[in-house]
């Protein structure tokens, strides 16, 4: 940033995918190309269905070709119209299974915990509203307690957005078996990854076949058609990577754990950064490394500290700025407010993960934002605006 090489001479990723025992996929997929079956419900993805749903003991896993794509067929067959209340913070996917269905996404404020606040949930229904979407962002429940019980009293549907915690835990109990369904993501950003792909996962045994059958063009027997469907589903060699990946995940969250408690320690001096913990009662999967900056205390803004980053190949990300309801296609002249998410949007900062991080990488990246905050002004000064 002050002239001289970045201190990464290749880039440091948020979501650098992780990859199991490369030798079992390579003898997955040579079986399945021995076997000439590469989709439709192949072996290969039936097994990894049966083992998703064995691990979070849910009845039915319903495997997708994506996370976005999950939470469309979902969000139809639970027959979402109208208006249905969703965070503003969160992957714009979450909005776009909406909208793309002409579901109007209203936006909602999230709390401290980065999830659903349900008292603005109780505050947005209206005759219009017929369900709710909660995402489990960062891999913490949301608060599925009330939740529920505002969706009860109002007989609202309630669709979890899971995509982020995968393996993790709410209240003891696994994410997973919530809501009227729950959808996953595994594109290769994620925690398990199938290259891309997703599940819907629910305990509903109407629901899981009304997914399955709309995933599959509407097929309710071998040639009899009897709903309207799409082409849903995920590939054999997707499965074939996520089924590798799943024999791979304690080491996943052992890795994930100890990269974790290791930035924790190294940030701990570093005023004005927050790192956000994860709740040691639960099942985690420890994905994400999230900042929160505090400039009254840093002198430097959390676009400042990034763009430090970016200059030295370190690929931090605002995940989720400017907020879904900022974005082009829902904002609106009279901008619905939401103090909470716009603060939030300021200052949250994703640091890189995954497995190909060392602890030397994690120490350097610490002493760049040490120096930055030590020299907040000056730094600010080196950039660019914009
Ligand atoms: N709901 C929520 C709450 C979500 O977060 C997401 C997805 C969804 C729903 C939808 O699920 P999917 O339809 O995607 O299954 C990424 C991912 O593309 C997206 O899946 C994810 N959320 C979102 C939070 O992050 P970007 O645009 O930030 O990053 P991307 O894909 O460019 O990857 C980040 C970095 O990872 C890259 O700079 C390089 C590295 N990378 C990426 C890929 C794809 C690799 O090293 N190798 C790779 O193969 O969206």
């Amino acid at each position: 940033m002050f002239g001289g090489t970045p201190a990464f001479d290749s880039p440091r990723h948020v979501g650098y995918p992780n990859v199991g025992d490369r030798d079992r996929l390579l003898m997955r997929i040579n079986e399945l190309l021995d076997r000439r079956r590469l989709s439709n419900h192949g072996p290969l993805v039936q097994e990894f269905e049966a083992s998703v749903a064995r691990l979070l003991g849910v009845k039915h896993c319903i495997a997708v070709a994506n996370g976005t794509l999950g939470l469309e067929v979902a969000m139809r067959a639970l027959d979402l119209k109208g208006e249905v209340i969703v965070p503003a913070f969160t992957f714009i996917a979450t909005a776009h299974a909406l909208q793309w269905q002409q579901i109007t996404p209203v936006f909602c404020e999230v709390d401290a915990t980065h999830n659903l606040d349900p008292a603005h949930v109780e505050r947005l229904i209206t005759p219009r509203t017929t369900g709710i979407v909660g995402v489990h962002l960062w891999g913490r429940g949301c608060n599925v307690e009330a939740l529920t019980d505002i969706a009860r009293r109002h007989g609202l549907k309630l669709l979890f957005d899971a995509a982020h915690a995968f393996a993790c835990s709410s209240g003891g109990q696994m994410i997973g078996n919530f809501g009227d369904m729950e959808v996953f993501s595994f594109h290769a950003t994620k925690f398990i990854n199938t290259f891309e792909g997703g599940a819907v996962v629910t305990n509903d045994d109407g629901l899981a076949a009304r997914v399955r059958r709309m995933t599959n063009f509407g097929f309710a027997d071998y040639d009899v058609v009897d709903s309207v469907g799409t082409n849903g589903k995920m590939s054999e060699i997707s499965a074939a990577m996520g089924l590798t990946s799943l024999e791979s995940i304690d080491e996943f969250i052992g890795q994930n754990q100890v990269a974790y408690h290791h930035y924790r320690q190294v940030l701990a001096d570093v005023p004005g950064l927050t790192v956000m913990a994860y709740d040691t009662a639960e099942r985690s999967n420890y994905q994400y490394l999230v900042l929160e900056i505090d400039e009254t205390v840093t002198s430097i803004s959390r676009d400042h500290l990034m763009a430090m980053l970016h200059a030295e190949h370190v690929l931090a990300k605002r995940y989720f700025y400017p907020g879904c309801h900022r974005q082009a296609p829902y904002r609106t002249e009279n901008n619905v407010s939401l103090p909470f998410t716009e603060a939030l949007c300021q200052r949250v900062l994703i640091l890189p993960t995954g497995p190909s991080l060392t602890d030397e990488d994690r120490l350097k990246i610490a002493s760049l934002l040490r120096l930055a905050v030590a020299n907040g002004p000056a730094v600010a000064r080196q950039i660019q605006p914009g």
